[in-house]
């Protein structure tokens, strides 16, 4: 059964693959699951059809059959789950990739949301020049600890997992800000997650949407 997955109808990233069905897109296209889009405007997304799927009306959600799901790490843990080739099948290399998929959204990506919301919100607010320091100083922590533990590694834990393609996602939504530049190995783990053919297909796909121009590739 082709599942069906749900996105900004236009996102404000503007294409730029930030938001976070690309993740989705990318675990799909990792195990070569065809999938649907429905696109959503911030007002369907609102609204009691939408609310029925996702309580707090966001995207992405993930529909097959009669199960549906929202919260982008359990979609990507199911169908981890579903198809070879997200989690390893040694039971204990697949713990320690399920560790990495809640390290990821759970400790890293939280003070990267702080301040992406600051820049996106706070700007014209009297405290924001005082704040955003405060809350990049705590990304840097975070990226800190991550690259000590990345070391010359290609991926977190041995093979490429579901682990690291919420990572990458989430070190991508500092895009622009240059604050991964500055250290090397994160920034090369980066771009070997975008360099994966899965990737490109997703990115191009979202990019469609906002482009309205059918990928290339
Ligand atoms: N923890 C959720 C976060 C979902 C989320 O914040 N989605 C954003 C798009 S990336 C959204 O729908 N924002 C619009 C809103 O919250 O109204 C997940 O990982 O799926």
């Amino acid at each position: 059964m082709t599942p069906t997955i749900t996105a900004f109808e236009s996102s404000p990233d503007r294409g730029r693959g930030l938001a976070r069905d690309m993740r989705v897109r990318w675990a799909l296209e990792e195990v070569r699951q065809p999938y649907d889009v429905r696109l959503l405007s911030f007002k369907e997304m609102k609204e009691p059809a939408h609310l029925s799927l996702h309580p707090f009306g966001q995207i992405p959600t993930y529909e097959e059959g009669d199960l549906a799901l929202f919260e982008s790490g359990a979609i990507i843990f199911h169908i981890a789950q579903r198809h070879a080739g997200l989690l390893p099948e040694d039971a204990n290399a697949r713990a320690r990739a399920i560790t990495w998929m809640f390290a990821a959204l759970s400790t890293v990506e939280p003070p990267i949301v702080d301040r992406s919301m600051a820049v996106l919100f706070d700007r014209d607010k009297p405290w924001h020049k005082e704040r955003l320091p405060i809350l990049e100083d705590r990304v840097r922590v975070r990226l800190g600890e991550l690259s000590n533990r990345l070391g010359g590694a290609d991926w977190l834990d041995d093979a490429f997992s579901a682990g690291d393609l919420l990572m990458v996602t989430v070190l991508r939504r500092l895009d622009g800000s240059g604050i991964v530049e500055k250290y090397p190995n994160l920034s090369a783990y980066v771009a070997r997650g975008e360099a994966r053919p899965a990737y490109q297909r997703a990115f191009d796909d979202q990019l469609a949407v906002f482009t309205g121009k059918p990928p290339t590739g």
